[in-house]
């Protein structure tokens, strides 16, 4: 398998547009992208600080797994997303080492990239995702 970057590191909040005007106003970066990913039941919206990208994840219902983290865990680091050159063959690899997979198949995530979740009980407490821009 080939991680070739940290693709975004995404950040659970209440309120997006509360912490937009954070990261716009005090941390003085550009947000240069909301979109509501509905597969995923988040909105989301996008900071590139140098080369790192930052996604804050807003829930759009209860049911969102962003929603059940804020109310267990409170706001913050969510996720980390790795760049990795075949998703599929990526998924593969890692549940054949053992790891437990969220999603088996790569599935539309936000700027049109293909995703896939690996179980944080398998990779020790960090929600971890694979990304291919196809
Ligand atoms: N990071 C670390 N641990 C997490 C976690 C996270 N983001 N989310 C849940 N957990 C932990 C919980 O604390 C819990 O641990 P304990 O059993 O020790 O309490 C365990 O995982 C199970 O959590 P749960 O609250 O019972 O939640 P679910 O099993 O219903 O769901 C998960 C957990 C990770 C499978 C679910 O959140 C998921 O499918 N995530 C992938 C999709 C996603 O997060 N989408 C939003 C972002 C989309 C985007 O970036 O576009």
């Amino acid at each position: 398998m080939e991680l070739s970057h940290i693709e975004h590191i995404g950040i659970a909040v209440k309120n997006l547009n509360a912490a937009v005007e954070y990261y716009e106003n005090i941390l003085g970066l550009k947000c240069y992208a909301i979109e509501e990913v509905k597969d995923q039941k988040v909105k989301t919206a996008f900071f590139m600080a140098g080369q790192t990208k930052i996604e804050l994840l807003e829930a759009t219902s209860d049911e969102s797994p962003v929603a059940k983290f804020i109310e267990k865990k409170g706001e913050g680091i969510h996720h980390i997303a790795f760049a990795v050159k075949n998703i599929d063959s990526a998924l593969q690899e890692v549940e054949q080492k053992g790891v437990r997979l969220i999603d088996k198949q790569p599935r539309k995530g936000a700027e049109g990239l293909d995703i896939g979740f690996l179980h944080p009980k398998s990779t020790f407490g960090v929600l971890t995702e694979f990304c291919e821009k196809k």
